[in-house]
Order: C-alpha cells, then structure tokens, then sequence
C-alpha cells in the first residue's frame, strides 16, 4: 500500500509509524493525507456528491453549500455507547460508562481488522487551539468518512499547516475511527454507511487515544470536538492545571466602548450558539463571537483567567434558528455550509423548523420523503446541523483566532429550568459558584439520543463530556484560583432563560433580550450595578427593561427565590451529591450546608 506521507512538510517518524499501523490494521483500498486545501475540499464534496452522501444546494441561493442525509439510526450522540477506558473504574467515576481498557482494546482490534476495505482512509492532522498559542494541542484523525473530512476541514486548524508546530513530536492525541461498514469486492456502497450494532465510541485518557466504531454523525466521529476537546482535553487540563469546559465564549462591548469577555456553560441544544451571536436589543450594546461549544481557559502570569476556543467552525443545532432568534448564525450560513438533516425545498434551498413563522408547502424532509405541513411530522430533525467556518460569522471576534486568548470577566451557567432558578444570579465566591456549577439542571435535548424533556442534573454541563472522576473535577475547579488572587479570577453566575408561568409559557422572551442580563453582570463585574442578596446568591434589585414588554408579574415570577421550592431543591442537590461518595470535595458539601442554613433562616 502506498501511503502518501508529506515528506516534504514533515519528517515526523511517529506519526508515520502510527499512521502505517493504522493502515495495516483497517486494510483501506487508498489513503489520501489531507493538506487542508480549498482543491481538496472541492475533491471531498465532488466524491460524496457522486456517493449520494451529500448534494449540492442550488448554488444561486447557497453558493458552494451541500446537504447530508444520515441514516435514520445515527442521528445523535450516542452517551450510552460512549465509554471511558481509564485504568480504574474510580478514574472514570459513576457519571461515566467505564470498560476496562485491555479488554476493550482488543474487542476494538477485532472490530477495525478490515474495517476499511473498499474505502479511502483519510489522515487528518488538526489543531486545537490558534496555532501558535501555549495551550493548542495536535490530534490526528483516521477515518474512512469523507464526509468526516470535510466537517473537520470546517470545524478545526487542518491539513499541511499544522504539521509545522507538530515537529518531531510524538505528542499528539491519536483518533481512529471507522464507519464500520466495509465494502467486498463488487458490494454497492450506501449514502450514509454507519453500523449501528457494532457503535462505540471508547476513550483512552490514560494514553490519550480514542477510538470510534460504527457511527458517522457529530460527535461521535468528529473526533476533535466531544471526544478530544472535551474528554480527553479534561484529563489533560487537570494533569496540566488548565480547564476545559463546555463553554461558549463572546466578547461585549457597551456604549461607552469598554468590552469584557464572558464564558458561560449550558448543556446540548440550550442556546450557546444564540447566545454567543446574539444582537442585543440595547442600544449601543455589542456582542462578538470567539466560540459557542467549547472553551480551554488557563490562569495566566497577570493571574487572570484566560479562554481559546479550540475550534475553528460550528457544527450548530438548526431548528429553531431564524433572523429573528439569531441573524448572526443566518448570516453565517450564507455559503460554503454543509447541512445535515434539514429539509430541502423545491428551488433547491434549506428548511427547518423555526427558520421562517410560515411552512413552505411542500419540501423534501431529512428522511428524503416527499413532505407537506398537514403530515405533522418534523420535516428537520430535532438535531439537525450546519457546519460552517468561523470566520463566516458576520459578529466573530477580532481575537476569535489571537493565541494569547481572551480574559474572562464572568462565568455564566444556566439550563432548561421551567421553575425554581431565578432568571440570574450571583454567586458569592468562586467556591460558591463552583457549587452553583456543580449542581445545574436542565431538561434533556435531541442532541443525544434518549427521552427528551427529562430534567437531569448536568455538573458545568460537562455530565457527557468529563474524561474523569466528577468529583475530582469538582476539586479542580476548587484549585483553579489556586495561583491568584481572587479579585482577579471572573464573577461567577447562575441564569435561567427558560422559567415558565402556570400555563406553561415561557416567561422570558429571550435572544436578543438575555443582553438587560449579559448587561447587569457586565456592571457587576465592575463593582457597579446594584443586587439583593438572598439564600442562593445576589439577584438584581432591577435590570435594564427599556421598551420590553414584559409585565411586573412576570418579571417578579422570573426573580423570585422561593423558599419551599430551594428546600426541595437543596435536598435534591444532597441526593445527587451521595453520587460522588469520598471525591466530592468538603468546600461543595460546605456549600450547600451554608444554603440550607440560609434557607432554613429565611
Ligand atoms: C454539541 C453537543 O454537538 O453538545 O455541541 O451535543
Ligand atoms: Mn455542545
């Protein structure tokens, strides 16, 4: 076999190695190494036209745009098929599913033997992180998905260009993954090849591989994103003293032309992607966007906390994306997008739910099936996607790519609470809003598959995404301000866009109008704006509500701090804490014996 290693960009003997091993293992017909190259990008999607994989938008309405049906069972990340292979079960702890990694390697051996017969392997060399920056981190990728490829192409640093910062290094996060379907001699390949009975997704932390079986979709085979950036990322940040987290990070600037950086963490499909684009209906108030999945944040010599978002594009939810609920994103998507999952219409454009108030009449729905409003069924699915560079977004932030990073002012953490949580909150010391972290909840989204709609507590919004013990975790968030002041670490916060009245309507209109939020804690950061302190933080006295329509009633429902409610939410909060035994740090056991005193005294 002919592998076409870049001898002319790198003389990299590990990574040849590997990449030979990789060959000789998955046995692929061809291996194409990718440089990163406009030409080859238009080489993937010319081969996955030809495949059925993908197909070209009318490219007068979406100029160089592809659309990608999945098979109907691979559709979502798949957490139960997820596992981490650390060396103990204690490693991985009880959020985890954790195999034992001796065993688990081999069984994976069997399953990639031949894995790639038929197919082209693809070598993808990416970055995480600007290039040049102290915290990036390399990754390679096999795959023998095209389509993979691609969406890496849009999604990270790829190609030639990260092979210079690689060097001779043997230090790079080895991904393997494989749609599991090889094709015999003569055997008709099918548009989206997937195994489903065969899925897993396993994690090595201890020597920083992954390996992916089975599934073609988002996560579960994109390895730079859940897996590295996050699983294996985190094992690294607590061996190194940094953090990754499930983060969105946005620059805003106020009238006055003073701009602060803020991080906050949600779970899947609970809005990062808004929020970090959002316009915000204040006048004079900007946001910018540096990321909207993923940060890596470090203390650094000033002693303040410093973020990069490791990627380089959007793998976005699209139902509910409109010029009304996010123009940015719209914006983003103007060309050069690949989509999964959504409708197609007629003229040869994209639909999803959300997109416009009115139904089209008739479009072509994920499934490929003739599609008309009186049908009821979504003609998008729930987890449909678009894949778009960063750099398209009209609002990306000048230092979206700066390798020095950008210093957070403030953490923000919120979920899908329909009640209980206050629209926004202070928390009163960092170890209070590492237990505030610690403990959010949300209902549950299509972006893993599983019941939708079921509250669940999802620690810094990382329950999927720690490579490691929760409760370890927990210490070293505790540890981060470790090495500064704390007048120099961010504010941390709790936020609640979703709170409902009786009748089940939201009571906060959201979008654009989270910035009278973004705007009190950009003044709390400052030591300016005024709050009431209560049994779970500081809540604002007033926020800026200039020409919303929003009734005092609901406004004082969206605030209040309900006693009853916070007893039975603490108590909830001490069941979910016996999860974690002797690891949950004494300062969050601490934390909440302080709230139940406060509560009990109010
Ligand atoms: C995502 C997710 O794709 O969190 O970002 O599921
Ligand atoms: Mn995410």
């Amino acid at each position: 076999m002919n592998i076409p290693f870049p001898s002319q960009v790198t003389q990299n003997e590990a990574l040849f190695d590997w990449v030979a091993g990789k060959v000789a293992l998955c046995q692929p017909d061809s291996v194409h190494w990718c440089d990163g190259s406009d030409a080859e990008y238009q080489m993937l999607a010319q081969r996955m036209v030809e495949s059925g994989t993908i197909e070209p938008l009318n490219p007068e309405l979406r100029p160089n745009s592809f659309l990608a049906h999945s098979d109907p069972r691979d559709v979502a990340r798949v957490e139960e098929q997820t596992f981490i292979c650390s060396k103990r079960p204690v490693d991985a702890g009880p959020t985890n599913n954790w195999r034992d990694p001796k065993t688990t390697k081999s069984h994976l051996l069997g399953l990639f033997d031949g894995c790639m017969k038929g197919r082209t392997m693809y070598v993808v060399p990416f970055c995480l992180g600007p290039l040049d920056s102290r915290i990036a981190r390399i990754g390679v990728e096999v795959t023998d998905s095209p389509y993979v490829a691609l969406s890496m192409r849009l999604t990270t640093r790829c190609g030639h260009d990260v092979l210079r910062p690689l060097g001779q290094s043997e230090n790079f996060v080895r991904c393997v993954h494989s749609l599991g379907l090889p094709l015999e001699e003569g055997q008709a390949d099918v548009s989206w090849p997937c195994n489903p009975e065969e899925r897993i997704i396993a994690h090595f932390p201890d020597t920083r591989q992954i390996w992916s079986f089975g599934s073609g979709y988002g996560g579960n085979a994109l390895l730079a994103k859940k897996c590295f950036a996050l699983r294996v990322a985190s094992v690294m940040a607590r061996d190194e003293g940094w953090m990754a987290e499930h983060m969105l990070i946005l620059g805003i600037t106020n009238p006055q032309g003073k701009k602060k950086y803020f991080a906050a963490a949600f779970p899947s499909a609970c809005g990062k992607t808004n929020l970090a684009m959002m316009t915000p209906n204040l006048p004079g108030w900007k946001v910018e966007c540096v990321g909207d999945d993923i940060a890596w944040l470090r203390v650094k010599a000033d002693g303040r906390l410093y973020a990069v978002n490791p990627e380089f594009g959007f793998f976005g939810v699209a139902p509910g994306t409109s010029s009304q609920t996010n123009p940015a994103a719209i914006g983003t998507l103007k060309r050069d997008v690949v989509f999964t999952n959504v409708a197609r219409t007629p003229e040869g454009d994209v639909w999803w739910e959300g997109l416009t108030d009115k139904k089209p009449p008739h479009l072509t729905d994920w499934r490929g099936q003739d599609w008309t409003p009186e049908g009821g069924t979504p003609a998008a699915h729930p987890n449909a996607r678009f894949t778009a560079r960063a750099s398209q977004c009209p609002v990306i932030d000048p230092a979206y790519d700066d390798p020095r990073g950008v210093p957070i002012s403030a953490i923000l953490f919120g979920g899908r609470r329909p009640s209980t949580i206050p629209l926004v909150y202070q928390a009163r010391s960092w170890a209070h809003g590492t237990f505030i972290g610690s403990t959010i909840a949300s209902e549950t989204t299509a972006a893993a598959s599983g019941q939708v709609g079921q509250i669940r507590r999802d620690p810094m919004a990382m329950l999927p995404f720690c490579g490691y013990h929760m409760g370890d975790y927990f210490a070293h968030w505790l540890d981060i301000p470790e090495s500064t002041t704390p007048d120099k670490m961010p504010r941390l916060f709790g936020v609640n866009w979703f709170r409902r009245a009786a009748d089940g309507s939201f009571l906060w209109p959201g979008f654009g109008d989270n910035a009278r939020v973004l705007k009190w804690i950009f003044e709390r950061t400052d030591g300016q704006a005024d709050a009431l302190e209560t049994p779970i933080g500081w809540v604002p006295t007033e926020l800026d509500l200039s020409k919303l329509n929003v009734s005092d009633e609901d406004m004082d429902q969206l605030m209040t701090v309900d006693t009853e409610e916070w007893r039975r939410e603490a108590a909830s909060i001490r069941e979910f804490y016996t999860r974690f035994g002797e690891h949950l740090p004494a300062e969050l056991r601490a934390e909440l014996d302080e709230l139940d005193r406060r509560l009990a005294a109010s």
